[in-house]
């Protein structure tokens, strides 16, 4: 089923992003789709080798301050507007896109995500993104898929983190145990061109891929145009391993409907 067909998300579907503060859509992208983005992510890596492929933080840029040289591939698909309507169901008609993050954990050696809430990191104020990880791999237990806290989202809460400058670990900043009842975790199993959608106060992460197999995603952030990108919030920050996060100087996109909050929507345009 290519896209421009994709259906909305079923009301089941709905009470389950918001129960559980996560859903995989019936829908997928048709193999047509799936092979552009699998073709920019076989670019995307040849392009930027000083760069771990789990930490490709903004691949929808060709240029961008956080030095990925990424594709418009990505940025094409994430103004998809069957995508797009999907999205519009789980946070409203006025939408940025904010980031765009390819995790490819290649075989044998792919990092560990820690456990987390993406709240604990982003500068966007009320606290609001809709995530959606496209599969361009199979992801399943055995290469590190995603895992999942179902319900953790609920009290709208961003618990403590520790910082874990690890050098295995994609992330720096690692949920304190004894807060979220982790024995409650489920795997994400996605095959490649499923998307699972995610809240941004959903505590999730991913084991380290020690298989024969990659496994490779692309994370779509949307907010509600209703929310501020607060550029101000946090300085640009480069970690040891040379991995750069610089929320003042990126592009985002008003995607649809219109801005609510007095984003800034030309910062980083060349
Ligand atoms: O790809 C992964 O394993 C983790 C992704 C993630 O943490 C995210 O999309 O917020």
């Amino acid at each position: 089923m290519d896209t421009a067909t994709i259906p909305r998300l079923s009301a089941n579907e709905v009470a389950a992003y918001r129960r559980d503060g996560y859903v995989i859509p019936r829908w997928r992208l048709s193999a047509a789709k799936l092979s552009v983005l699998r073709a920019a992510l076989d670019r995307l890596i040849a392009d930027n080798p000083e760069i771990r492929p789990e930490q490709l933080i903004s691949a929808h840029l060709k240029a961008g301050p956080e030095r990925t040289r990424g594709s418009q591939a990505f940025l094409d698909f994430a103004r998809d507007p069957a995508l797009l309507d999907v999205i519009e169901q789980a946070i409203g008609p006025d939408i940025i896109l904010w980031g765009c993050q390819v995790f490819c954990k290649p075989p044998k050696d792919g990092m560990e995500v820690p456990m987390h809430q993406d709240g604990r990191y982003w500068p966007i104020r009320p606290l609001a993104t809709c995530t959606a990880w496209v599969a361009l791999d199979d992801s399943r237990p055995e290469n590190g898929c995603m895992r999942v806290v179902p319900g953790s989202h609920r009290n709208g809460h961003v618990y403590s983190h520790r910082k874990d400058t690890r050098p295995d670990l994609a992330l720096d900043l690692v949920l304190e145990d004894g807060q979220v009842k982790m024995e409650e975790a489920r795997d994400l199993v996605l095959e490649a061109g499923q998307l699972s959608l995610h809240d941004v106060y959903m505590v999730h992460g991913s084991n380290p891929n020690r298989s024969a197999k990659r496994r490779a995603g692309v994370a779509f952030r949307y907010m509600p145009a209703s929310s501020l990108f607060d550029r101000a919030l946090y300085k640009p920050q480069t970690r040891a391993d040379g991995h750069v996060v610089d929320f003042t100087n990126r592009p985002i996109f008003l995607v649809r409907g219109k801005d609510r909050a007095g984003n800034d929507l030309a910062a980083g345009r060349a």
